[in-house]
């Protein structure tokens, strides 16, 4: 079986990205597990936020947050493509884009569809238990799927998919901690 993630950061964000896409947050626990916060168990998220998903767009396209806060986001897929609700610095955003061309390269997901038996394969199975550990959630279309995040500093910190081409195309948002 082909071991092609060279480093334990880029198989954690991979079977992140499995993960949260087939698991429930039940194993989530207190947030800080990145530089801007962490995944958190629905019941401490203070207000729901709903992001609508198109191609290739975000509604809204900012969203106020505050440092501590808790909130639990609902993204709506509504597009004909697969997208990705990505939290990070712009600097996150770049390394994330990498490893989600080579999971394309690798079959592991297409335009529209995650191809979990592919993804498990690649990535030697059982991997996906670390799914609620991840800053991102894959939403395939006509579906919706949710993140729950505990924002623990104010920062530059953006949502964004970085399927190949979306980025680039302006999916991107902004989190406020101003207001
Ligand atoms: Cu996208």
């Amino acid at each position: 079986m082909p071991v092609f993630f060279t480093t334990p950061a880029r198989a954690g964000l991979i079977a992140g990205l499995l993960g949260l896409a087939t698991a429930p947050l039940a194993h989530a626990g207190p947030g800080a597990k990145f530089p801007f916060g962490g995944p958190a168990n629905p019941a401490q998220a203070g207000r729901t936020v709903t992001i609508t998903v198109g191609d290739n767009f975000y509604e809204p396209e900012t969203v106020a947050v505050k440092a501590g806060e808790t909130v639990r986001f609902v993204i709506v897929n509504q597009g004909d493509l697969l997208h990705e609700f990505a939290l990070g610095r712009p600097r996150d955003h770049v390394a994330h884009q990498e490893m989600m061309t080579m999971m394309v390269e690798h079959g592991m997901i297409t335009a529209t569809k995650i191809n979990r038996e592919t993804m498990n394969m690649q990535m030697g199975g059982g991997t996906h238990a670390h799914g609620a550990e991840s800053a991102s959630v894959l939403v395939e279309p006509g579906r919706q799927d949710e993140l729950v995040w505990k924002f623990t500093a104010a920062m530059t910190l953006e949502f964004a998919c970085t399927i190949p081409g979306h980025y680039e195309s302006g999916m991107v948002g902004t989190f406020d901690f101003t207001r």
